[in-house]
């Protein structure tokens, strides 16, 4: 039976639902490994992952195994009783990523959310800064998801524009800069949010030893670090965290989106005892943080992940990816940035906006977002081949090469 026209979808779509975003003209119906196809059987190689949720690649058959058992044996029971998936889950991201504590939330706003509120309370109970007074840390040009208080301290007007007033004690300083952070360091400053490399704010990497620098000041200072990696985490930078690039150790880290490979909204705090631990009993919670499904949805994630080489292949595949896009010689291109699968190209704004070049690509059976006007990002499941990479280059050529201005 053939499916209704793309448009029907859209305009049906377009008719109930709030226009929050601007999609590309394409209507997904079916997501496998690399790939997703429309509703008209036309196959695209998808470059967004759905924004590094699905590292795993689409509907990767191990996680939906372990949703299906699950969600046909106990899906939720809330927090008020004990589930026999929460401990394995718990054991098995400390393991991973050795840390001491672990707080199960849903969203990654709300991962990010839920340390505010931990390190604020650390700031209290632990470090002794008076009542009400916290301070903390964050980058212009940050993005740390969409909730009120995260953003009032974003730097993007879009992001923030009549959606005030807004909550207080937020420092914002310049990306990269360790002179910044070290001046905007006072005896009340409780935390230093950043993301290891800044996704939406176009693949920003910053300099050689910055966070080494930054590691040490937060140190000194009885600062807890925050890293969020809940774009950057998981693989998508060819190692399973991006701090690991830096050799350096967050004191709290943030994971989402990939935690579940793209089946389940599963995000989470870790941290060590100091911060977590001054969380008493019905002082934070979330109705599905931490449910019976979500747990065995994380785990089969992790996984996968690790048992079948994919944070490796980020690697291997990444270096090959941005070799290729930096190899391409086009005067629309400004700059190539990435990290393992975590990659953008920069365009001259002579060379019109970003989101032209993505409707090229749409063409040539490649689905990018372009990201602030002028940058598209690339940025593919993490169990990419060479050959895939290798035509997806080719294509990615032929849409630079076209000079839309
Ligand atoms: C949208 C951006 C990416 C994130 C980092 C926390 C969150 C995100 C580093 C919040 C979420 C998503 C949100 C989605 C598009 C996408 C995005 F363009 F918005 F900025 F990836 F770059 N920290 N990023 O990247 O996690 O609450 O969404 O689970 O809002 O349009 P969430």
């Amino acid at each position: 039976m053939s499916s209704p026209p793309v448009a029907d979808f859209i305009s049906r779509e377009e008719r109930f639902g709030a226009r929050n975003y601007e999609p590309l003209g394409v209507v997904l119906s079916r997501g496998e490994g690399v790939f997703v196809w429309d509703t008209q059987g036309n196959r695209y190689l998808d470059c967004l992952s759905a924004y590094s949720a699905v590292n795993q690649g689409h509907c990767h058959p191990k996680i939906l195994a372990a949703m299906v058992e699950q969600a046909g044996r106990l899906t939720l029971t809330s927090r008020a009783f004990h589930n026999d998936q929460l401990a394995l889950f718990y054991e098995e991201i400390a393991e991973l990523t050795g840390s001491h504590k672990v707080l199960p939330m849903n969203s990654g706003a709300e991962a990010v959310e839920s340390a505010i509120k931990s390190v604020r309370k650390w700031g209290y109970e632990v470090k002794g800064v008076p009542d009400g007074q916290a301070e903390i840390i964050v980058c212009a040009n940050n993005f740390h998801g969409r909730t009120l208080g995260i953003v009032g301290f974003s730097t993007d007007a879009a992001t923030r524009e009549h959606f005030g007033p807004f909550a207080p004690g937020f420092k914002i300083i310049p990306f990269g800069d360790l002179a910044a952070l070290k001046d905007a360091i006072t005896p009340n400053t409780v935390a230093f949010l950043v993301e290891p490399i800044q996704g939406e704010a176009g693949v920003i990497i910053p300099p050689a030893g910055y966070f080494t620098g930054v590691r040490e000041l937060c140190t000194a200072h009885d600062v807890m670090l925050i890293l969020d990696e809940i774009q950057t985490g998981l693989g998508r930078t060819g190692k399973l965290l991006a701090e690991q690039h830096e050799g350096i150790e967050a004191d709290v880290t943030l994971l989402g989106k990939a935690l579940s490979g793209g089946f389940y909204p599963v995000s989470a705090v870790l941290s060590n005892n100091e911060v977590l631990g001054t969380l008493k009993p019905g002082q934070h919670g979330s109705t599905f943080g931490g449910n019976p499904l979500a747990c065995a949805v994380a785990r089969a994630a992790l996984r996968v992940l690790v048992e079948e080489g994919m944070i490796e292949n980020a690697a291997v595949q990444g270096e090959r990816f941005l070799k290729g896009l930096r190899s391409i010689r086009a005067n629309t291109v400004r700059d190539v940035r990435g990290r393992g699968l975590m990659l953008a190209v920069e365009l001259n704004p002579e060379a019109g906006r970003a989101r032209r070049y993505c409707d090229a690509l749409q063409t040539e059976g490649i689905l990018a977002k372009d990201t602030h006007e002028h940058t598209i990002r690339f940025a593919p499941p993490l169990v990419i081949t060479s050959d895939q990479v290798d035509w997806a280059l080719e294509r990615i050529a032929a849409a630079l090469t076209q000079d839309f201005a």
